[in-house]
């Protein structure tokens, strides 16, 4: 008995340029707010940064006959904007260009779909030096950098995605700190929100322009967010929580403005200012898919302490993986039914959606990720489970090809189906990539 997926079903692996590439001064690269992060002490775990990681940048073709190896249909990768533009706007690096160019045709001579995200958290440092995505300026930047790499690659590539994870970029990157730029404010983290979503909007404008008539969309990471009790108060939390982490941009893109509750609850620390006249409408211009990248379910409880985020988390009750987070595949349902439900039929794509766990390469040489491998086939059903319900969903991204810099935790934790040995930067795949391998030839998994 088979539980299958839908005929074409996008079965892929994701990454992001910073994480895997390295070669960060080479071939014209400008700097990224993260190698100034990474060089922060105690920014990032070790002191570690993406100045090698992978170093897929000179590894290319290895990995993508790995890819092809393990039977891949898509591979989603991000671009590097200090790649093409060092400076952020102006000169066009074309030797940045052209190694996507080389990589993408790698794919298709491999039968191997590409999925270009064009912002993944690498902001070019110049740009970040005049107040980045804090500067309205950034969004007429990050169009004309999107309009660049589509002019380029647009005909090659039939997926495009413009932003991953926005709420990561302007919360851990302007309100927390916790990512690059690290900048800690209550304020700014919301104008970044707003520039991001309004930068991604002129950015669909610019692609649309240039003749992009399908395969566009943005990617959020979305939470399922339950209150952990019927008690008014957490529940009340829990919609704090959900209007911070969902609404706050599912709302401006799909019904056209910013949710009120969300609206009120920050007046304390801005007035809002900075959106404009017509912003709305530019966030809201059609897409053509969306996708999810899903990590969490929270149990949300009224903040008694008082501590000012105005929710607490409480701790998982699911096993763990390597970062805390608990194992809960039925949000993946819940996330998926509720867009469908409340926001958009459009085609939806899980973008991403992995767990890190203790990984070690064991004395037979191999690596038994047994948990990544039930990890996964928890989360494919619940994704199934989501399909039997009525939503388009059109592919799966696992995160990740490989393992990776992973942001502030530098090297500490592993996402990989394979394993990466940092020093030698040999590849290992673990048992999830051959068990992946086997879903992907029978298109489901055993029921
Ligand atoms: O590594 C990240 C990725 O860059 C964005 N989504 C979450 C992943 C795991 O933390």
């Amino acid at each position: 008995m088979m539980l299958r997926f839908p005929a074409n079903f996008l079965w892929g692996a994701a990454t992001a340029a910073y994480q895997i590439e390295g070669a960060a001064d080479e071939d014209g690269r400008g700097p990224s707010i993260w190698d100034a992060f990474a060089r922060k002490p105690g920014a990032v775990t070790h002191g570690d940064s993406g100045a090698i990681a992978c170093d897929h940048y000179h590894r290319w073709e290895a990995d993508l006959d790995l890819m092809a190896s393990l039977g891949l249909r898509s591979y989603r990768f991000s671009v590097a904007w200090p790649r093409v533009l060092p400076e952020g706007r102006g000169a066009v690096n074309q030797r940045g260009l052209d190694f996507y160019k080389r990589l993408i045709d790698g794919l298709h001579a491999r039968g191997i779909t590409p999925m270009a995200t064009l912002y993944h958290w690498d902001l070019p440092q110049a740009l970040e030096e005049r107040g980045g995505w804090a500067n309205r300026d950034t969004t007429d930047a990050f169009a004309e950098y999107a309009a660049v790499v589509y002019e380029a690659l647009g005909d090659e590539v039939p997926f495009w995605i413009t932003l991953n994870e926005p709420w990561c970029a302007a919360y851990l990157g302007y309100g927390n700190g916790k990512h690059a730029p690290g900048i800690t404010d209550g304020a700014t983290w919301l104008s970044a929100a707003h520039h991001l979503l309004l930068g991604h909007g002129k950015a669909v404008s610019a692609l649309r322009a240039k003749g992009c008539r399908d395969g566009l969309g943005i990617t959020l990471n979305l939470s399922a967010v339950h209150p952990a009790s019927d008690d008014p108060r957490d529940v009340a939390a829990a919609r704090r929580c959900d209007g911070h982490e969902n609404r706050l941009f599912l709302d401006p893109l799909f019904r056209g403005s910013y949710p009120d509750d969300v609206v009120s609850r920050y007046a304390q620390v801005t007035d809002w200012s900075f959106v404009r006249d017509g912003d709305i409408s530019t966030i809201a211009a059609p897409l053509d898919l969306l996708g999810v990248n899903y990590y969490l379910r929270h149990r949300v409880a009224d903040d008694s302490l008082d501590s000012g985020h105005g929710w607490v988390l409480l701790p998982p009750t699911t096993p763990r993986t390597a970062v805390g987070i608990g194992t809960e595949p039925s949000g993946l349902t819940e996330v998926l039914v509720r867009l469908k439900n409340e926001y958009t039929t459009l085609p939806l794509y899980v973008t991403e959606n992995g767990a890190a766990y203790h990984d070690y390469v064991d004395p037979e040489g191999g690596v038994d990720d047994v948990e990544r491998v039930s990890f996964f086939d928890s989360h494919f059903r619940a994704a199934h489970a989501a399909i039997a319900q009525g939503v388009e969903l059109r592919g799966y991204y696992v995160w990740s090809l490989l393992d990776n810099f992973e942001w502030a935790d530098g090297y500490s934790r592993r996402y990989g189906i394979v394993f990466v040995d940092f020093g030698t930067q040999r590849r290992i795949p673990k048992q999830s990539a051959y068990w992946y391998q086997k879903v992907i030839q029978s298109n489901g998994l055993t029921s």
